[in-house]
């Protein structure tokens, strides 16, 4: 049996200095309930939690450590990279090394700005593409999550979701007027939003493979058709690849599904989970950014060479061994089929989304596409399997409204280990 003895008292520690004791909500574990898990180290596939218990990760930060957790190429940077100071708010030659390498290796990226986080990608993106159009509306998707500033609070997955947060207070109706929502995978809702705005949409703005309500699945045609649209209409086309981005392929979502987007913003991953961001683009359209045009944008800390000297050895690693993802990807289908055959097994109701190294289970008897679908899911049947994978050494998201993330530390014999964890956590609560 898992304790979590060091784990209670700090976070009863924690509530006494931070809200809620936590730093970002769904760490709370408030949706699935219990104590959260406070982490002492990580290495590979592996956390240890403070009372010194082994977990097998499938969380991965959230996504950036694709390789695992430090990884040695990345933390040598880091600690080289510190003897020469943690900061200097002036031009160094590891951003021009950073731009240089996401060009080479995602498309459609002619300029690259470098911020601090993915939140601060998606701002500045969705202000780009407002100054660039001259528009002030934009399309966003429900249950898809760009960060938590004001304009993309509404209708949002990821925390919103799992506590149930319909309106946000704070959140002014002059910054979600020009929000505008439709369905994910409901192109016809967006073509009608956009007739309905003619020529007010300054973009669209999309997860391309959903993370932030589990994951969910672009069908056959959705991105394509957004494409279209948007260039028939004069309005961008906005990836979020804060998760995909690096992950599904070295040039992210965009390689995977044959859709160029007009800009991309990028999150942890280009700092192998340090604290930054990115948003990229077309010429044409990126030099409407200050200093070269009026929409201005800017960040002390961006570009910081802690971040980027990790950045840059995680992706140079990923651009060396392009076969990483095929190996990744092969990881994720063993775990699927193995999970596959114990929950076909349990009677239960049940759906499996993955795409490439990103994989959730919604317990449905629908296929989950959107986030209706994904709410209508057994979320309180998530909570219990969620605790008995954790008291076997699994460490899931805690909340079915999170993608799981595979790392490529992960051996088959994790694997293993996992889908064993399942068929006796199943088997605990079924009480077979
Ligand atoms: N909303 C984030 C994941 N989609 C949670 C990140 C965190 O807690 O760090």
């Amino acid at each position: 049996m898992y304790a979590y003895t060091s784990s209670k008292s700090l976070f009863e520690r924690a509530q006494q200095s931070i809200p809620g004791g936590v730093n970002s909500p769904v760490r709370a574990f408030k949706s699935v309930g219990g104590t959260p898990v406070f982490v002492a180290k990580a290495k590979g596939a592996y956390l240890y939690d403070e009372d010194g218990q082994k977990y097998i990760d499938y969380i991965a930060s959230w996504g950036p450590m694709i390789l695992g957790h430090a990884y040695q190429p990345v933390i040598s940077a880091i600690q080289k990279k510190a003897e020469d100071s943690t900061s200097f708010g002036a031009p160094t030659l590891l951003e021009i090394e950073m731009a240089e390498l996401i060009k080479s290796m995602a498309p459609n990226v002619d300029l690259i700005r470098m911020v601090n986080s993915g939140t601060e990608a998606c701002m500045s993106a969705i202000r780009l593409a407002r100054g660039y159009t001259g528009r002030n509306k934009f399309i966003k998707f429900e249950g898809c999550y760009h960060g938590h500033a004001d304009m993309f609070l509404v209708k949002a997955g990821s925390g919103l979701a799992t506590f149930n947060i319909q309106t946000v207070p704070g959140v002014t109706a002059g910054n979600a007027q020009d929000t505008l929502t439709a369905p994910y995978n409901d192109l016809a809702a967006v073509a009608q939003l956009v007739a309905e705005h003619k020529d007010e949409v300054a973009a669209i703005i999309i997860e391309p493979v959903a993370g932030n309500m589990g994951c969910i699945l672009p069908q056959e045609g959705f991105i394509e058709g957004l494409r279209a649209l948007c260039t028939r209409e004069g309005i961008l086309l906005i990836f979020d690849e804060v998760m995909t981005g690096f992950r599904m392929a070295p040039g992210g979502a965009q390689e995977v599904l044959g859709v160029d987007a007009d800009l991309v913003c990028y999150g942890k991953v280009i700092g192998a989970g340090m604290p930054v961001g990115a948003f990229g683009g077309k010429k044409a359209i990126m030099e409407h950014i200050a200093p070269l045009g009026n929409v201005y944008q800017a960040g002390t800390l961006s570009g910081n060479p802690l971040a980027m000297a990790a950045g840059i050895a995680l992706l140079k690693e990923l651009q060396a061994r392009p076969e990483t993802y095929k190996e990744l990807e092969e990881k994720t289908l063993y775990l699927r089929d193995g999970l596959n055959k114990v929950l076909s097994a349990s009677g239960l109701d049940y759906v499996i989304n993955q795409k490439g190294s990103m994989i959730s289970v919604h317990f449905s008897a629908h296929p989950v596409t959107d986030f209706a679908t994904a709410a209508a899911a057994d979320t309180a049947f998530f909570n219990r399997f969620f605790h008995e994978m954790l008291q076997r050494g699994i460490y899931l998201p805690p909340s079915a409204f999170e993608s799981w993330f595979l790392n490529n530390a992960l051996s088959y014999a994790d694997l293993d280990e996992t889908i064993a964890a399942a068929q006796s956590s199943l088997a605990a609560i079924l009480g077979k």
